[in-house]
């Protein structure tokens, strides 16, 4: 989840309200009020409007609805100053309304929550969803807020960012833009719960238990260590976190553990399923590193430009976790300096595209996509996205751990490892702290330096002599990997690396970095087909196309490129038993077993990645 609470932000401003003075400029102070506003079946939903306490004209509401709680813990009534690091506050600055509102069934709201609930008002007449509730929302705001112009947009990250997007289906007709920001795509095939259907064991089981667990609030599961990984170990198999822990209490992971394939509740559940065309402009905003929602921002731009008559629909990527851009600080991620703020800039493109659609000001002139290129570190645009202008390479694994871009002309070559599902590789850096807990590395373990599994004997790298001049590579990364296993199930995760000089004479600390640009876990038993798994037969080399996601990334010279595989991604991916059962959820401990794993380059199996290279 992001931010939990809207930045637990303005409790903070209450702070600030003691400092207003009678310098302060009267455009960024504002007041607060609380209301609970009527849907169309009499249910009430809490919401906290954040007005200017001056207005010199009247101006647009800019909505945010959440789960996470819109209370702002403010004062209602007295005016304060919009602190910096509010994400909007460029906007609050020159004048808008902004409203934070909690979803049905959660904080103040009266209702019941389903998590992700998929649109059913279209199909079942009179029956409602978010999309009504935003219409209804919007209706109430313009015809009640004083000081509104008649127009409204609404935006926000991840869950709030689904939100922005399935409140733009059947829009009011106040409605004018949205931007929803890290909107998760699917969530069985690629993000949050699932990456093409290996269970997110760590993230799924803390994040259902924190949202429902109680309805009033956000909770931690109560974890008796501060290292993770020894505690996910002797959890064991996923059975045993219904008997032990959650007694069959929280319906997201009682679904989880029903639907362990990709039947009609995930497909229903996709908003790539009911999503059908952009209804008003819309902004979709994503990040390369993004540890919770990378996919779906690309699949929804992609699936909606594919019906985008009026040109109403962008993209903008930036190297970014999980809602960076909303941050001060978007120089940095981890380690990897990114030369100069991508958040600030980011905010004020957020701030363009609200100010034309909501107050008139400005062109209008959006470019479809805006791409921050890491590795070079600038921003492009682009006329379509991914470029066309880009040619596919194959980078191929070879030999002695080689990898190139020739193809392998020999009959035979592969190697091999042992995948134990009792030591499985760490996706992070231990200590693996609880996902949103203290001292949590979770937002920047997708940049982290790979040097810490190189070394291990389940991971097999493939790298590439020193490039002798920059290559850039923009657009989306495919994996075919060809590979068998002993056993009749198995995880492929496939990494794609920039391995920096051994003496990197621009920055030391960074010499030998190994810096994962793309990556991806691919659950075997689903080679065939993500609604009907079937066993792998042992020993029979197999292609899994595995898609590793969009990036736009210069490698330098000098760098290396590194193709990296292994079986265990651990605990953000479960274990594989590595034997076939009909369900991993319902895994007995014996089901769990070491298997041999083997990665094919020879010029039948070929295994390789497709690189879409820039001239
Ligand atoms: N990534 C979170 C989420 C979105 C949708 C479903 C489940 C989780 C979030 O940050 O809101």
């Amino acid at each position: 989840m992001l931010m939990r609470k809207i930045l637990f932000l303005l409790s903070l401003l209450s702070l600030c309200i003691l400092k207003v003075s009678a310098q302060t400029d009267s455009s960024s102070l504002y007041k607060v009020r609380n209301v609970m506003i009527p849907m169309r079946d009499g249910t009430k939903l809490f919401t906290a409007i954040l007005y200017p306490a001056y207005p010199k004209n009247a101006v647009p509401i800019l909505i945010e609805r959440t789960p996470y709680g819109a209370e702002l813990g403010v004062r209602e009534d007295s005016a304060f100053s919009i602190p910096r690091f509010f994400q909007f506050y460029n906007m609050a600055k020159e004048g808008y309304i902004f409203v934070f509102q909690d979803v049905r069934g959660k904080y103040k709201s009266e209702g019941t929550m389903q998590i992700h609930q998929p649109l059913i008002h279209e199909t079942k007449k009179g029956t409602i969803d978010e999309s009504t509730d935003t219409y209804d929302a919007v209706d109430w705001l313009i015809k009640n807020v004083p000081g509104n112009n008649g127009k409204a947009g609404i935006a926000g990250i991840s869950y709030p960012g689904w939100l922005a997007l399935v409140g733009a289906v059947d829009p009011h007709p106040a409605l004018k833009a949205s931007s929803e920001q890290a909107c998760m795509g699917d969530l069985f095939l690629g993000d949050d719960f699932h990456h093409n259907g290996a269970f997110r064991l760590s993230y799924g089981m803390e994040y259902s238990y924190e949202v429902e667990f109680d309805k009033t609030t956000d909770s931690d599961f109560p974890f008796p260590q501060f290292d993770l990984y020894d505690w996910y170990i002797k959890l064991g198999s996923l059975k045993n976190v219904n008997e032990k822990y959650f007694h069959r209490k929280v319906p997201t992971w009682n679904n989880f553990v029903a639907h362990p394939n990709y039947d009609s509740f995930w497909q229903k559940n996709s908003p790539l399923n009911y999503i059908k065309y952009p209804q008003i402009p819309q902004l979709n905003v994503g990040g390369y590193f993004d540890q919770e929602d990378l996919n779906g921002p690309q699949l929804m731009y992609a699936h909606l430009e594919k019906k985008d008559s009026f040109n109403r629909n962008h993209i903008v990527l930036g190297p970014w976790y999980h809602g960076q851009w909303a941050s001060a600080k978007g120089d940095s991620l981890g380690k990897i300096s990114f030369e100069s703020n991508t958040s600030l800039w980011f905010q004020d493109l957020q701030k363009k595209w609200f100010d034309y659609w909501l107050k008139g000001i400005g062109d209008g002139k959006f470019d479809e996509a805006y791409c921050f290129q890491t590795g070079s570190n600038q921003w492009k645009t682009y006329s379509s996205w991914p470029p066309k202008e880009a040619t596919i390479k194959n980078l191929y694994a070879g030999p002695n751990n080689s990898c190139s871009f020739d193809k392998p002309a020999s009959a035979t070559g592969s190697v091999k490892y042992i995948s134990d599902p009792a030591k499985p590789v760490p996706y992070r850096m231990p200590p693996i702290e609880a996902t949103y807990g203290r001292g949590s590395h979770w937002r920047t373990w997708h940049v982290e330096d790979q040097r810490f599994v190189y070394s291990r004997p389940d991971v097999v790298s493939f790298i590439m002599d020193s490039l002798t001049e920059d290559l850039t590579v923009t657009g989306q990364i495919t994996a075919h990997l060809f590979a068998s296993t002993t056993g009749s199930d198995a995880d492929w995760v496939v990494k794609l690396i920039d391995v920096y000089p051994n003496f990197d004479q621009k920055s030391f600390a960074m010499s030998g970095y190994m810096l994962p640009v793309a990556m991806e876990v691919f659950r075997g038993r689903f080679y065939k087909s993500f609604e009907k798994p079937r066993a792998l037969i042992p020993n029979q080399p197999e292609e899994f196309v595995i898609n590793l996601h969009q990036i736009n990334h210069t490698f330098k010279k000098g760098h290396r490129m590194m193709i990296q595989v292994q079986s265990t991604w651990f605990p953000v991916i479960d274990r594989n038993p590595q034997k076939f059962v009909p369900n991993i959820f319902e895994a007995k401990e014996s089901d769990y077993t070491k298997a041999e794993q083997t990665i094919y380059f020879s010029a039948q199996y070929p295994t390789h990645l497709e690189i879409p290279v820039m001239k």
